[in-house]
């Protein structure tokens, strides 16, 4: 298959979560060593392709923290890889155990189980590595995970290698202490509470030093970034310049989501949150030096399931304790579901690649054509296969004459489920169309009447002809579709003008 349209062979083109922003229309995974290519293949969050046929979950052991973030409150889950404002159930390791082969029983996409909160994992080392040991034991095909701020991390190197760990987060939100006690008030260190820059320097130091160890020992470490306005933003690019340069496989910048509700520091404080546009210019930013993940949900420290869905309410502890599993049938099942979404992994990869021939023809003529963001609905497989009133989040692409890249996803109300009025004098429809501001094409498996007219009016194409077709391959033909029409000129906030009108 001819896919030259991006500027190199499908060969070579880049990785697993790609420079280009996972994007891309060929095999993301190719150019990885083998081993790598193992550990992530089916890691959701270190491959976007992996996400769409892969699960996750985590269990909340973890209580205790040893750093203050300005955008945590401690009655919540740890910010840094989960939103706040949610509460998890904590667990003891049994529990956690138990609740871990209830969902590998009925959720086989499940591969990884991930340790994030709802405090830091390594502040808490006992619960989180017997939780971890007990698992390696029960249920060894699960990867498993770990998310850190990093402080107790260097300390901790030799324990996470001892349990197989092979994937290992840091929030890592500068590598400045000026920058850093602007972000952490104090941190626990050494039986004392260290407060402003020395506190930060500390802080900054340990996470460095961990990465290193963990590289050196050939862990895959994942960095997130929180940004935040006024703060870092000006200040991630070069932090993604450093991790990258100690061996960080992948760069996970997440917006800062601050609201009064929540009782964090920033969120009293009006600290605000970027918006998408501020969050992708960073994120391309950063790209020039790293690879980029783009498709994090941020998820809570006890979320199961696809990233875009949580399952949590279905394996409560209550729930799990009166559950009866056939763990030998459920494990043979497992192993056959896993084997065939890797096959169809492979088999998407060999035959994608026909919408980028058409765009290649344009592309050649229309170079100089300006790129479109196009909104997806997909429950996973990596095809087109939602009605758009069904989505609860759209994944968001941007396909220009050269190139088609997963961008991020935007999360709606339910559209068919949730009635059409919010309450407040706007429907759940132009919520979500308002939403979609931006996009000029809306892809799904089927659209009703009143949707289809109203984002017509919004200036979003409405789009039901690619269903079950491989996403990426469905853009690039609708992309090359309107060039040939003739693209208008962009109209900034067309749904926003619509909408209010
Ligand atoms: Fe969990 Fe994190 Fe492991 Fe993934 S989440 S510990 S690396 S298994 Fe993933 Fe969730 Fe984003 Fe985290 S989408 S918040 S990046
Ligand atoms: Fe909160 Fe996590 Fe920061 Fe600790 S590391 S203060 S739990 S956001």
């Amino acid at each position: 298959m001819e896919l030259k349209v991006l500027g190199q062979e499908p060969a070579q083109s880049e990785g697993g979560c790609s420079s280009s922003g996972c994007g891309g229309s060929s095999d993301q995974m190719s150019h990885l060593p083998e081993a790598i290519r193992k550990k992530v293949q089916d890691h959701p969050c270190y491959s976007e392709e992996a996400h769409h046929h892969f699960a996750r979950m985590h269990v909340a052991v973890a209580p205790a923290c040893n750093i203050q973030c300005h955008y945590c409150n401690r009655k919540y889950d740890c910010a840094n890889e989960s939103r706040p404002g949610v509460v998890s159930e904590l667990l003891t390791p049994d529990q956690a155990v138990k609740k871990v082969m209830a969902v590998a029983a009925n959720i086989p996409q499940m591969t990884v189980l991930g340790i994030a909160g709802p405090g830091d994992p390594l502040a808490n080392p006992e619960r989180t590595f017997e939780t971890f040991q007990q698992l390696t034991e029960k249920a060894p095909d699960i990867k498993l995970c770990v998310s850190t701020n990093g402080l107790a991390l260097p300390a901790q190197v030799d324990e996470l290698c001892k349990h197989n760990i092979d994937h290992v987060t840091i929030t890592i939100n500068c590598v400045d202490p000026e920058i850093g006690a602007r972000i952490y008030p104090w941190v626990f260190w050494n039986n004392r509470r260290i407060k402003g820059k020395k506190g930060a320097k500390i802080l900054i130091e340990q996470q460095q030093k961990g990465l290193e160890m963990l590289t050196e020992r050939g862990i895959l470490v994942k960095v997130n970034s929180v940004m935040i306005p006024g703060v870092n933003d000006e200040h991630l690019e070069e932090v993604s310049k450093v991790v990258k340069a100690k061996g960080a496989f992948l760069h996970n910048v997440m917006p800062l989501i601050a609201e009064a509700e929540h009782g964090t520091f920033y969120g009293v404080m009006g600290q605000r949150g970027p918006a998408h546009e501020e969050l992708q210019a960073l994120q391309d930013k950063c790209a020039g030096d790293m690879n980029m993940m783009r498709h994090c949900r941020q998820c809570r420290a006890d979320a199961v399931g696809m990233l875009g869905e949580d399952r949590g309410d279905e394996f409560t502890m209550d729930k799990v304790d009166d559950m009866h599993i056939d763990y030998e049938a459920a494990m043979e099942k497992r192993a056959e579901y896993q084997a065939a979404a890797l096959a169809n992994l492979e088999a998407q990869r060999k035959n994608s690649g026909e919408g980028f021939v058409v765009l290649s023809s344009i592309s050649k003529a229309k170079k100089e054509t300006r790129p479109v963001l196009m909104a997806v609905a997909s429950s996973g497989g990596g095809v087109i296969n939602q009605h758009f009133g069904h989505a609860k989040e759209f994944l968001i692409y941007e396909a220009s004459p050269t190139d088609v890249r997963f961008i991020s996803h935007r999360k709606v109300d339910l559209y068919c489920a949730g009635g059409d009025s919010c309450g407040d004098g706007e429907s759940v429809l132009q919520k979500t169309i308002r939403t979609l501001e931006g996009c000029e094409a809306v892809l799904c498996s089927k659209i009703g009447y009143e949707p289809w007219e109203q984002l017509e009016e919004a200036g979003i194409e409405p789009n039901g002809e690619h269903a079950m077709e491989p996403i990426e391959d469905a853009v690039a033909v609708v992309y090359a579709e309107m060039v040939e029409k003739g693209l208008p000129e962009r109209v900034e906030s067309q749904a926003t003008v619509q909408i209010g009108a």
